[in-house]
């Protein structure tokens, strides 16, 4: 009686969404840091806050330190000090795939587990990768939500992170891949800008673009940082509803300029699901359920099962495209 009640809850638990803690094989008490690129990045923070509330979850205490700035080595004296503090976890965010590499074998060497989330660093650094998604259905998706919105003719030209950040290199690295397809060919490349993740490097950089190719029709900044900074920037500008900005926002973000026409469509995922992930994959590296090989697989809580691909990469879910239609839906 007592075993068939326990399992009807289980089930109940499965169906409602809400895998207990004991299910997913994590040891309680464990000590897990979310290390972002940059802290006050509010696309972080919705990240970072879910890795947190998922560590509560399955029994861990869950923290977010990092630097203020995304540059290539502000990440260092955070990791050294997490070391020094014996956490058993560190999710990092990469500024850059090679710089950290050394800092993060030395913090494995110890015994503590590493997860790269939303932004990888080399494969030596880390045990796992949890990736917002496929980075060339990422990269690819965004030159073709451009490509439709300006008839696929005129210049265009990217607005990036940081010139290190090793996820917008990736997708980078696939939109001028894409480009080289035969219908994109009167689309033209003329520049990719960097706005370091800083709000008013971004704009100045988008005005910049403006001011050196005046007949630009279409800009992607695949950057939250980025795209929101330059849809503030065309937002008051002559070139509103001229050049088309398209890129990876939170729906937070640009709802006004989605609302007042200055964007009609950007995408993403949803952050706060991909620091939950890291946040079970941690736990699970951690207790032993898995150790990163690819065809293993952990129970995520409200996300399910999840299993591990080549190179330990584990991918979250395709990507939303917000416009005004469904806007209003999303509230990160
Ligand atoms: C910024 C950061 C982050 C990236 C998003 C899309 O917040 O650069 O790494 O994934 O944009």
């Amino acid at each position: 009686m007592k075993r068939r009640a326990l399992m009807i809850g289980a089930a109940g638990a499965m169906l409602a969404g809400t895998l207990p803690a004991e299910a997913a094989g994590i040891k309680p008490g464990l000590t897990i840091a979310f290390l972002p690129k940059q802290v006050n990045n509010p696309y972080f923070t919705t990240a970072d806050d879910a890795g947190i509330a998922a560590c509560k979850e399955f029994g861990a205490s869950g923290k977010e330190v990092g630097p203020s700035s995304a540059g290539a080595s502000t990440q260092v004296s955070y990791i050294n000090t997490l070391v020094a503090q014996r956490v058993r976890a560190i999710c990092i965010s990469a500024n850059d795939r090679n710089a950290l590499v050394p800092y993060l074998k030395r913090a494995m060497a110890q015994g503590i587990k590493v997860v790269s989330y939303d932004s990888d660093v080399a494969p030596a650094g880390r045990q796992l990768f949890c990736s917002q998604a496929d980075n060339e259905t990422i990269g690819r998706d965004e030159v073709k939500l451009l490509g439709k919105m300006i008839d696929y003719s005129g210049q265009i030209a990217i607005l990036s992170a940081t010139p290190n950040a090793t996820n917008q290199n990736t997708w980078i690295g696939f939109m001028k891949d894409e480009l080289k397809k035969p219908e994109y060919a009167k689309m033209e490349l003329v520049k990719v800008a960097y706005g370091n993740d800083d709000d008013q490097k971004s704009f100045t950089e988008m005005q910049g673009l403006m001011q050196a190719f005046p007949h630009l029709r279409g800009v992607i900044s695949p950057t939250t940082v980025g795209v929101s900074a330059a849809a503030r920037y065309l937002s008051s500008s002559p070139y509103k509803g001229k050049v088309t900005l398209t890129g990876l926002g939170t729906p937070n973000q640009m709802r006004a300029y989605i609302k007042d026409g200055t964007v009609q469509a950007f995408a993403l995922w949803n952050p706060g699901d991909l620091g939950y992930l890291a946040a079970y994959a941690a736990g699970s590296l951690c207790s032993g359920v898995i150790t990163g090989k690819e065809g293993e697989s952990f129970a995520c809580g409200k996300l399910g099962q999840r299993s591990i691909g080549a190179d330990g990469v584990v991918i979250l879910g395709p990507l939303t495209v917000f416009d005004k239609s469904n806007i209003d839906q999303f509230h990160f």
